[in-house]
């Protein structure tokens, strides 16, 4: 069992709470997928994963056909490559 990685995923299209619920429960019902917060101030998906389970591929499919499609943030420096 690997230990549980946690990604940042920048998703433009989340504008409200709505979208957030939307992304939280798809995301949730996935397994091997833990904790899932979606920020429509920052635009940003928090998600912490089994990568033994589910990769950062698959989360960022169900994402896409949720309609938002969201690409990688890298781990460091995530603040500085952002603009808003
Ligand atoms: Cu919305």
């Amino acid at each position: 069992m690997a230990d549980k990685q946690k990604a940042t995923l920048f998703a433009p299209d989340i504008n409200c709470g709505h979208c957030q619920a939307h992304i939280t429960n798809d995301l949730g019902k996935f397994p091997g997928i833990g904790t899932v917060t979606a920020s429509p101030q920052t635009k940003l998906v928090e998600v912490e994963y089994d990568p033994d389970q589910v990769s950062l591929e698959s989360i960022k499919s169900v994402l896409w056909a949720a309609g938002y499609p969201a690409k990688e943030v890298p781990a460091e420096g995530q603040k500085a490559s952002i603009t808003l």
